[in-house]
């Protein structure tokens, strides 16, 4: 009987930006009005949490725009992960929703995800839909403490990590697509799927940081590159 190769897939924001969601790093991308230590750092929510929960209340809500649809790219894993089943992995660095409305099923969103809070003190987590206000509090403390967007931010532990080693260490092909390379640990899994002989394929609109680490490199827009490259 034939076995299917492993497959584990990394996808950044460029997998979203042609659904109409920014990425970061681009001229006009969402850093550009936020900085970064204000509002991806646990430092910038002590300081300021209001400002941080109205960073992230308009990009969860942004999501309910019905002009913010998964598209071809999100729907080509899709049919990557239907033809291999238990042999694909994905990994996401986004935390918008677009891979599980396309139909994604075995995701890992290492940074967290838009659609769950959790208490800022016993980590309690919370399927979320509105906005976070400053008067919403837990039920797990008492007295009730804050609730914060179920974000992993910079000097934060990524999500998953010990599930997603496992899986590089074990895989054929490692694919990443929509990323800059610029955040680590994400940055550095290619190295791992390398160390584990795995075919490395970069997808993206440029060269990332880490271009020089991947076997095989594809460029252009994700809609156009990653169906052509599934198919
Ligand atoms: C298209 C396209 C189209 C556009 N088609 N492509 C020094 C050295 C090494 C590491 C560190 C260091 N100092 C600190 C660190 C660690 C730090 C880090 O990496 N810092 C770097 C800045 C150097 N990392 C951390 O802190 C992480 N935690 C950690 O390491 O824990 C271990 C630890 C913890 C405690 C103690 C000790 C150890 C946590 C990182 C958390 C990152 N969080 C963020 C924000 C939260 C989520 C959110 O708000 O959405 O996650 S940062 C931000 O960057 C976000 C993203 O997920 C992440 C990656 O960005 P991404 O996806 O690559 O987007 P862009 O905009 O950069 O790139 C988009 C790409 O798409 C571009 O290349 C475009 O060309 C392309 N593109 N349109 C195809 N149509």
């Amino acid at each position: 009987m034939q076995t299917l190769p492993n497959v584990v897939v990394l996808t950044g924001a460029g997998i979203s930006a042609e659904s109409g969601i920014q990425t970061f790093r681009a001229a006009d991308g969402l850093w550009e009005n936020y900085p970064v230590e204000d509002v991806a750092t646990p430092e910038g929510f002590e300081r300021n949490p209001q400002l941080v929960q109205e960073f992230y209340n308009a990009r969860r809500r942004k999501l309910f725009d019905p002009a913010v649809q998964p598209n071809a790219a999100h729907l080509a894993l899709v049919q990557l992960e239907q033809a291999l089943g238990k042999y694909f992995l994905l990994v996401t660095q986004n935390i918008d929703n677009l891979h599980e409305r396309a139909g994604s099923k075995n995701l890992i969103h290492m940074h967290g995800d838009l659609f769950t809070v959790r208490c800022s003190w016993s980590g309690k987590e919370y399927p979320w839909q509105g906005d976070i206000t400053e008067q919403d509090r837990c039920d797990c403390c008492s007295p009730p403490r804050r609730l914060r967007p179920h974000i992993v931010w910079f000097g934060e532990m990524p999500l998953e990590m010990s599930r997603i080693s496992t899986a590089l260490a074990d895989c054929d092909y490692f694919i990443s697509i929509g990323t800059s390379g610029n955040v680590y640990p994400a940055a550095g899994f290619v190295q791992e799927a390398n160390l584990a002989g795995a075919e490395t394929i970069e997808l993206n609109l440029e060269p990332s940081l880490t271009r020089s680490r991947f076997k095989q490199a594809h460029y252009g827009k994700a809609t156009q590159i990653v169906p052509q490259f599934v198919n």
